[in-house]
């Protein structure tokens, strides 16, 4: 066996959505801040992403976490979020994924009832609250970034189908939120193909008429998430189909996108603080959220959004590249 290049993790997935913690082989990335290391990665280490992500190691709906010292002294790690859709700023089934895999394999000091895990983002630092029993990781609560809605009944012209009105929101990624039934499309997932078509062109047409920039980082912008709301989704429980460049489903009901669903029905008056509200992804897993409080983002008012999920270990691996491999960053079909 030969390998010019090891990678070790811990797999795992949250409510259906893969997360690959990477525990080892990737040393410390150049930066101050986890902004500047995401940039720093986005810029020198798409080639590592994509081997991790793509097949024949990864496969189209991947998504991980490269672990990192924290930037700030109050966190116990930092995180670099890693997708087959590129670096995130931030991402909330992963970081479920990573308090998780923390927990389970002793990466923290554990106490039972819980476990309060602080990480370092490259959205902001973020709270994990892990219900622990027997050395078990039983549930995550998550304190996120603020959320806040930027636009409301935003509009866009789509090739193919016509005028498009979006909530812009934003919980950690920007989320253009519509109904499904405005495109005549069914919440179905054997029209699976159709959906995930609209929200690509949703997605283009977006970022080239009306492209969201975060108020305080101009650093994040774009938009490379649409979460379609199935028939009957209120302020109590949503289902949704999620959209992601550049074309997958979240199979977990997305917490950053929970975040950002949350940040818009409360600025539309329909969700008042400490109410739960439920999630419900494509595949019909669930996570529990409440707004805890209010604050302001670049003079754009935004809440304090937490949600709850679940994950579990599936593996552990070391991720090696032989020396003749013909695709050494992956590939992409
Ligand atoms: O859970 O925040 C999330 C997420 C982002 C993309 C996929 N999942």
């Amino acid at each position: 066996m030969r390998s010019v290049r090891t990678i070790s993790a811990v797999d795992s997935h949250t409510e259906g959505m893969p997360t690959r913690v990477v525990t080892g082989g990737v040393p410390p990335i150049p930066g101050a801040t986890m902004a500047e290391r995401r940039r720093h990665a986005i810029d020198h280490l798409d080639g590592l992403r994509r081997f991790l992500m793509d097949e024949p190691r990864g496969h189209p709906a991947m998504s991980g976490a490269l672990l990192q010292p924290p930037t700030r002294p109050e966190a116990d790690w930092g995180v670099v979020y890693i997708e087959v859709s590129g670096f995130l700023p931030m991402c909330g089934h992963g970081t479920i994924g990573v308090a998780t895999v923390l927990v389970e394999t002793g990466m923290v000091e554990v106490t039972e009832p819980e476990t309060v895990v602080t990480l370092d983002t490259p959205a902001g630092l973020v709270e994990a609250r892990v219900a622990v029993r027997d050395g078990v990781a039983e549930r995550v609560t998550l304190r996120n970034v603020p959320a806040f809605l930027l636009e409301a009944d935003a509009s866009v012209t789509v090739p193919g189908l016509g005028e498009v009105r979006y909530d812009m929101a934003y919980g950690g990624n920007f989320y253009a939120i519509t109904e499904l039934e405005r495109l005549g499309l069914p919440f179905d997932r054997s029209h699976k193909d159709e959906i995930l078509k609209a929200g690509l062109d949703i997605m283009a047409a977006v970022n080239a008429q009306n492209p969201p920039v975060h108020p305080g980082d101009p650093g994040i912008g774009g938009c490379k998430h649409v979460q379609f709301l199935a028939p009957g989704s209120d302020a109590k429980h949503s289902r949704h189909a999620m959209a992601i460049h550049p074309g997958w489903f979240d199979r977990s009901p997305c917490g950053t996108g929970t975040s950002a669903r949350m940040a818009q029905l409360h600025a539309r008056g329909h969700l008042p603080a400490d109410t739960d509200f439920v999630n419900e992804s494509f595949i019909g897993t669930r996570f529990t959220g409440r707004v805890v409080g209010t604050t302001e983002v670049g003079g754009v008012p935004a809440v304090l959004p937490e949600f709850s999920g679940r994950a579990w270990i599936t593996g552990t691996a070391n991720y090696l590249l032989d020396p003749d491999d013909p695709f050494p960053n992956g590939f992409v079909l």
